[in-house]
């Protein structure tokens, strides 16, 4: 069988060794995607609201690249306000990184930016704004790295993006966010063993599978007996899912864009920021894909078909995978050449709350006057996360991609993104590999713009950049 590479190709990011000014707009034809970061009205199923998105898509359009060719990407920003992109997980020179009043001026509505930088490893990637709530409406996409010596044999494959969604349907992300400003109290309804307690927020009213929610799912149209490669990402503000195929047992193959030796589980949970990829061979029928809203009696939903006779699944059908054998970090061995050398120095996170209930630090500290954890180029450094706070926090490293050290052993996966509960210490390794300014930050979007946002700078602070 035939292995159908990129399913939904829209604007391939060529490969090309051709030199480009960072950063700068040129006078030049540019050859890549475009993103108009724009108002829009679309459909989420049945319903159609009001956001902001790009090229008025939701998610946005895929972007592909080959790992060790160019991207090139240019933001037109026609909305009334600033933005930026991220490269979510990309480990990529720092000027490009999107990360407004660090790496970057955030761009002004009118204005355009050109980024273009080199994606070094394969795996399932997304970009996002890095503006304030911005990435809780609609501005959002898939970035798949193709590897050219891809090891997987699989025979088809589909990109799984999950999102909570509430813009336009109960106001806006920014107006929920002043509404909990406003408040001391969490809502403790919102609760799951497997996060430690308290697991978000609030309630968003939709739970979207690439921009659909369960009453027009997305079908995913395949072929018994078909090996398929799943990528899921979790571009939510405040959800983590528990993602499940009914009847299908899975394997895991990838975290945050990394390979580790699969893993066979019926389910996983995946934080904010995260990713995974997992490999299925395909029954005969038509399943449930089911992501339900960790600890908020909510679910996103999609249908994979490989029968045109067998009857759709009901988005509310119980799956017995989401109460079986999940993924545990512990599961996760990295490959033998990605692993880290030993750290030469440890250094402690503590994330905390602050008494007001809606602001939360890291080692004390605040965004506006941030942690920064200064690191030399060529050291690996243990950064111990310390949750003192009584939440989870999926952490989030830019730029880099850190080992997690689990007490299973040295061979912990390589993860851009991990998830901390309440109570729990983590290891994490990193190498100091690409210098710059680079933000380290909770994936909860509320809880970073409560202050849960530090930096990892190489060598002494220089001046910040002005916003
Ligand atoms: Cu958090």
């Amino acid at each position: 069988m035939s292995r159908r590479l990129f399913v939904t190709g829209m604007f391939a990011a060529l490969s090309s060794a051709a030199p480009v000014a960072a950063g700068a707009v040129t006078g030049r034809p540019h050859r890549g995607a475009v993103l108009r970061a724009r108002p829009a009205k679309v459909s989420i199923g049945k319903r159609t609201v009001s956001t902001w998105a790009y090229d008025g898509r939701l998610p946005g359009p895929r972007i592909e690249a080959t790992a060790g060719g160019l991207v090139r990407a240019r933001l037109v920003n026609e909305l009334p306000a600033d933005t930026t992109v991220h490269w979510h997980g990309i480990r990529l020179d720092h000027r490009m990184d999107g990360a407004p009043g660090y790496t970057q001026q955030a761009v002004r509505p009118g204005g355009m930016f050109d980024y273009v930088f080199t994606a070094p490893d394969p795996g399932t990637y997304f970009y996002h704004s890095h503006v304030g709530m911005q990435n809780d409406r609609g501005l959002y996409g898939p970035l798949i790295v193709a590897d050219p010596h891809e090891p997987l044999g699989y025979d088809e494959e589909f990109t799984v993006v999950l999102d909570d969604w509430l813009d336009g349907v109960i106001g806006t992300p920014d107006e929920a966010l002043r509404r909990l400003n406003a408040s001391t109290a969490h809502d403790d309804t919102l609760r799951s063993t497997a996060l430690g307690g308290v697991v978000g927020e609030l309630r968003h009213p939709y739970h979207l599978v690439n921009g659909r929610a369960a009453d027009a799912p997305e079908v995913f149209a395949s072929k018994p007996g078909r090996l398929v490669r799943f990528r899921v990402i979790n571009a939510a503000a405040d959800t983590a899912f528990r993602v499940a195929l009914g009847g299908h047992r899975m394997a895991v193959t990838h975290t945050d864009g990394f390979p580790c030796a699969p893993v066979a589980v019926d389910t996983f949970l995946i934080g904010m920021g995260e990713r995974y990829d997992f490999l299925v061979r395909l029954g005969e029928g038509a399943f449930p894909l089911v992501a339900e809203a960790e600890g908020k009696g909510a679910r996103a939903f999609a249908i994979v078909r490989t029968s045109h006779r067998a009857a759709a699944p009901s988005s509310d059908v119980r799956l017995r995978e989401l109460t079986q054998r999940m993924l545990r970090y512990a599961d996760l061995k990295a490959r033998r050449q990605d692993l880290l050398p030993r750290p030469s120095r440890s250094v402690t996170v503590t994330l905390g709350m602050r008494p007001s209930g809606n602001e939360w630090t890291l080692n004390d500290r605040l965004a506006a006057d941030p942690m920064r954890l200064r690191v030399e180029r060529g050291e690996t450094i243990r950064i111990v996360l310390d949750n003192q706070s009584p939440m989870w926090h999926p952490m989030h490293l830019h730029g880099h991609t850190f080992q997690v050290r689990t007490s299973a052993g040295p061979q912990g996966p390589r993860k851009d993104t991990v998830n901390i509960l309440p109570r729990e210490r983590l290891n994490i390794d990193v190498r100091a590999d690409n210098p710059g300014e680079w933000m380290f930050h909770c994936h909860n979007l509320y809880h970073q713009e409560q202050g849960m946002m530090g930096t990892l700078g190489y060598g002494p602070e220089t001046h910040r950049m002005k916003h």
